[in-house]
């Protein structure tokens, strides 16, 4: 069966989506890149990997008649977008972005603002502190420059090394709860917190649980990206699918 719709999952607000085309049984397949080893199952024909670059998802759009694309990854999964962006103005493909509103800073935070992963890794320059680093596995490495620190990681699969010295992964896959990161905060007695900009509801448990407790957080503001169509909802896409005259399932 052809899809006529290419989700770019991978995030809540992807999950809520493919649950909102399942329903109205739009034709649609949700796309994961295979980061994790057992990704949650989605409510629509799924495939796992890389498309190989945007000549490669290009193909892929023709190949499989796909006729809109909605970019539902991470605001950090930037090289992604700016792949979906190109092959659908090389195809000519209606493209809609699905994505979260950072998070604002509000009464109580203690934000220190970076612009990117490596302006967190200069951040975390000076003595010795216990650092949760939420920011997931991929770029781990790039904070191995600040041995001194004794570090709480939280990742989705356990790691087969970690590039500190002093380090301790807790192994587990959001969403988080608020009570529960003030208990990780609390248990493994952290100064400091370095976490993504993601916004949405899914990574936030971390930020509240920051401000109850007073902790100061590095927070890196997620990557710019060309101008796209936009949208913050899942009813915003269904809107824009009907206004772009998908047919909608029988
Ligand atoms: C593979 C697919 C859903 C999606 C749930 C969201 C929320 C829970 C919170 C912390 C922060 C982090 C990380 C995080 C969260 C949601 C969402 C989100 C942050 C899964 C998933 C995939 C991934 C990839 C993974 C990254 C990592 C980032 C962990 C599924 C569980 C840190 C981002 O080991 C690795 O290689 C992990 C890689 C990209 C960032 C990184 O740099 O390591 N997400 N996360 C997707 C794919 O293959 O295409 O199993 O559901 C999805 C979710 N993780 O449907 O409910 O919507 O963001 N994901 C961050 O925000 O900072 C954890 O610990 O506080
Ligand atoms: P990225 O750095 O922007 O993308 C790197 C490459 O991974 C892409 O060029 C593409 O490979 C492949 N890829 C990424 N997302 C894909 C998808 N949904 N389907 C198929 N291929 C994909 O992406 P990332 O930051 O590694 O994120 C990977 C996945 O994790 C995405 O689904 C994203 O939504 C999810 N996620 C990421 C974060 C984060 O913090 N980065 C947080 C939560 C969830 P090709 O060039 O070969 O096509």
């Amino acid at each position: 069966m052809s899809h006529s719709l290419l989700v770019l999952g991978g995030t809540t607000e992807a999950s809520a989506l493919c649950r909102a085309l399942a329903e109205r049984q739009d034709p649609a397949i949700v796309s994961l890149a295979g980061r994790v080893a057992n990704p949650k199952p989605l409510p629509l024909p799924t495939r796992v990997g890389g498309f190989r670059g945007v000549a490669g998802l290009r193909d892929y759009i023709r190949n499989e008649g796909i006729t809109h694309v909605i970019d539902a990854t991470h605001p950090f999964a930037d090289q992604m977008s700016r792949n979906a962006i190109s092959a659908c103005a090389e195809t000519n493909t209606p493209l809609c972005a699905l994505t979260r509103a950072p998070w604002q800073a509000q009464d109580g935070d203690i934000w220190h603002h970076v612009p990117n992963i490596s302006g967190a890794v200069a951040a975390l320059q000076g003595e010795a502190k216990r650092v949760f680093l939420a920011v997931g596995r991929m770029h781990l490495d790039d904070f191995a420059p600040n041995p001194q620190h004794h570090y709480v990681l939280r990742l989705v699969d356990a790691p087969d090394a970690l590039p500190f010295p002093k380090a301790q992964a807790i192994i587990a896959r959001g969403p988080f709860g608020f009570d529960e990161d003030c208990a990780l905060l609390r248990d493994h007695r952290i100064d400091l917190i370095v976490s993504k900009n993601s916004g949405g509801t899914g990574a936030r448990a971390k930020i509240d649980a920051a401000r109850h407790l007073g902790l100061p957080i590095v927070m890196i503001d997620r990557p710019t990206l060309p101008p796209r169509t936009e949208t913050h909802s899942v009813q915003g896409v269904l809107d824009w699918l009907d206004h772009s005259g998908v047919n909608r399932g029988v």
